[in-house]
């Protein structure tokens, strides 16, 4: 594993994580797409266009498709407010949603099953609406939510959940009332990320295991990026006076303020990453996005 002070690590590689068991779950979702009506792709509200999978998207061809920007009870609403206009402009069905909320999951199905009758009907006039069967494959990057989203549709715990990345290794199909059948798939990385800064928000949002870019860059990262954006939460947490302090006083506050000490009064850094990284994902720090809309 290249780490982030390795020198002869290419900033590219850093974050590359491509299981051998993505690269098979790929295969099987261009198997099974013939048999579903639609493909729901879960994003991270946090992220929009960077918690998308180019690679797979192009292999679901014309499939009709709803893109789902989940975990928006993490996300900086003003940010997705700026989100949602760009992506009005764009040809694509989407929503953003908490999961945990039951009636905007409600709305999700009801805009699938309008985006399933529309192609039915597109590919044959004579089609009337039957409102019956609906199948639907949900695909993502590792730990976006989607077998939650699964559970929560289906009022059951019927796919298991984790808060880490690569939870789900195998395909299963649930059964949801009222005809619908979801397909639960593995998360699958991109097989190469481009941009550094898209590394570590990936890993901030723990689509990419800690091991893979170290708990010290990710942990370092959020911090920087918390206090550049001056989170309230994060200031009051730590009791931080104020966020224009460099990295070492807020870390070795965050360690006394929290008893990260080792012997000698000295900062456990490593601990200290641990817990920023738990807290930050469970929304603790501040609701947050990284990286805004576009300009074209
Ligand atoms: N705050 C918040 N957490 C969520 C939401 N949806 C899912 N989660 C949490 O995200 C974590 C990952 O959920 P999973 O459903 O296992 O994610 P997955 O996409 O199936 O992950 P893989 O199987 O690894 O690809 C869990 O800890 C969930 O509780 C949401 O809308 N908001
Ligand atoms: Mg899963």
């Amino acid at each position: 594993m290249k780490r982030p002070n390795d020198p002869s690590a290419p900033a590219k590689a850093l974050y590359n994580w491509y299981p051998g068991h993505m690269a098979k779950a790929l295969r099987e979702i261009k198997q099974k797409l013939k048999m579903v009506d639609i493909v729901l792709e879960i994003r991270d509200a946090r992220v929009p266009l960077a918690s998308s999978n180019r690679a797979m998207n192009e292999s679901l061809g014309e499939k009709p498709k709803l893109i789902i920007f989940n975990k928006l009870n993490l996300a900086d609403s003003q940010i997705v407010d700026r989100w949602i206009e760009w992506f009005d402009k764009q040809n694509e069905h989407y929503v953003f949603v908490n999961c945990f909320d039951k009636p905007s999951l409600k709305k999700v199905i009801s805009q699938a099953r309008k985006i399933v009758e529309k192609n039915r009907k597109d590919c044959n006039p004579d089609y009337l609406e039957t409102k019956t069967k609906m199948k639907m494959m949900i695909v993502g990057l590792p730990n976006t939510g989607k077998s939650t989203i699964i559970n929560q549709m289906a009022s059951k715990s019927a796919a298991k959940v984790a808060d880490k990345p690569g939870q789900t290794q195998v395909q299963q199909w649930i059964n949801v009332e009222n005809g619908i059948e979801l397909l639960d798939t593995p998360g699958i990385m991109p097989p190469l990320i481009e941009k550094e800064e898209h590394g570590l928000w990936l890993s901030a949002i723990h689509a990419i295991p800690d091991d893979i870019a170290g708990e010290d860059n990710v942990g370092t990262f959020v911090i920087r990026h918390l206090l550049s954006i001056k989170s309230q939460d994060f200031l009051d947490r730590f009791k931080l006076d104020s966020a224009d302090i460099s990295l070492d006083d807020a870390l070795k506050k965050i360690a006394t303020v929290r008893g990260c000490l080792l012997p000698g009064g000295i900062p456990d850094l490593n601990r200290v990453y641990k817990l920023v990284l738990a807290e930050f994902r469970k929304g603790d720090l501040g609701k947050t996005c990284f990286g805004v809309p576009p300009k074209s």
